[in-house]
This record gives structure tokens, C-alpha cells and sequence, in this order.
């Protein structure tokens, strides 16, 4: 089994990607290599930030590894809070980003927003680039309590409850993650 590491802090996300790549491959979190660093994340783009903290990794420890850099873009908003979806409101409380989306998106008629995940993998010193994108509107306010970050005030199209109220399992059948972890997997597997 090749191992492979999930540059990532963030243990919801790591649980959401492990419950979709199986046990084909050996996930190795930053704590278990050894890296405790805050990887930074400049980039205008989720393409780039994913594609730095990739990088990061890569610089230092020379290890296969991937990473995902993801967030919600709501059109009312002009895309915010996208890359700056972790620390919108300043902090990095998913209670208070979620809080200053609703307030923003007080009164507003259009309501549509979407996830978005783009993955970046250096395999062997190459890189490549995987995509998933779930489209659905914002809430008028919070509701259920499962999943992570804005899923409360979120819900999928097609679906009249948010990603809160979703178990993990329909969480991970639909959502931008699964859909790019997905294509990471059908990539993995033919290598
Ligand atoms: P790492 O960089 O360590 O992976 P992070 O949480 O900082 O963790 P990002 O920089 O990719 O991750 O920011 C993504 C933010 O977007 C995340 O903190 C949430 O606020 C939001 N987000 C991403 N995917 C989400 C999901 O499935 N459900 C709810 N919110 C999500």
C-alpha cells in the first residue's frame, strides 16, 4: 500500500476524504510526518493555495501528498467568501463566518451559492489537478448541526434540507469533495 499524505489541519475534512478513499491507500496526516507548521495559504485562487500547500510538503519532506483547498461562493456576494472562506469574519469560528454570510444576505432575493474543492497532488514530483463543485443557495438561516464550516446555512439542489441535517454518508454522495476526491481515486487506481 502506497502512502499518502492529506495536507491538511482541518480533521473533518480528513475524516470526509478517508471515508471516501477506503483503505487502498495509507493516509498520512501532518501530525504523523511530523509537520505541526501552519502551511501558508496566499493564493487568489483555490487552484493555487491547494497547489502551495502541496508544495510545501513536497519542499520538505519529499512524500507523495495531496491537499485540498476549498470553499463557498455566494453570487450575491461577488464569490466571497471563496478563498477566504476559512477566516471570513476575521476569525476562523465556523459560527461567525456563517453568522456574517447570513447578515450580509439579509433581505436578498438571489441566493445561490456553491461549494467548491480543488484538489492538488504531487505524485512522484508531478502535479495534477482534480475538481468538484456542488451548486444549491443559502439558507435563511442555520439549521441541523452535522458536518463542518457553512454546511448549515447550505442546501444542495435538489435537496430541501442544508448539509447539516445530511448524514456523513449522503454528505460524501454529492458533495464538491466527493466528487474531487472521486476523480483523485480513478487516478490513483490507474497508477
Ligand atoms: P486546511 O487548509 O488545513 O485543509 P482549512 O479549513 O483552512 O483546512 P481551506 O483553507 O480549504 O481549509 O478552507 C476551507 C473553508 O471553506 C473551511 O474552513 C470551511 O469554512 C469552508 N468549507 C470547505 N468545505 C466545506 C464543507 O464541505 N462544508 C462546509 N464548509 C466548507
Amino acid at each position: 500500500m502506497r502512502a499518502l499524505v492529506f495536507a491538511t489541519n482541518n480533521k473533518h475534512k480528513l475524516e470526509e476524504v478517508q471515508a471516501l478513499i477506503g483503505d487502498k491507500f495509507q493516509l498520512k496526516t501532518l501530525g504523523e510526518i511530523g509537520c505541526l507548521d501552519e502551511i501558508p495559504e496566499t493564493g487568489t485562487t483555490f487552484r493555487e493555495n491547494a497547489s502551495q500547500k502541496s508544495h510545501y510538503i513536497w519542499d520538505r519532506f519529499n512524500m507523495n501528498c495531496f491537499s485540498d483547498d476549498s470553499g463557498l461562493e455566494v453570487d450575491a456576494l461577488n464569490g466571497e467568501p471563496g478563498v477566504y472562506s476559512a477566516h471570513y469574519s476575521g476569525s476562523r469560528d465556523w459560527e461567525e463566518n456563517l453568522q456574517l454570510v447570513l447578515d450580509k444576505m439579509t433581505g436578498m432575493k438571489d441566493r445561490s451559492a456553491r461549494f467548491k474543492c480543488i484538489i492538488s497532488i504531487i505524485l512522484d514530483g508531478n502535479e495534477h489537478f482534480f475538481e468538484g463543485t456542488v451548486e444549491g443557495e443559502i439558507t435563511e438561516s442555520r439549521s441541523g448541526s452535522a458536518g463542518f464550516g457553512y454546511d448549515p446555512i447550505f442546501k444542495p439542489q435538489g435537496y430541501e434540507v442544508s448539509f447539516a441535517e445530511m448524514s456523513a454518508e449522503e454528505k460524501n454522495r454529492i458533495s464538491h469533495r466527493a466528487q474531487a476526491v472521486s476523480k483523485l481515486v480513478e487516478f490513483l487506481n490507474k497508477q
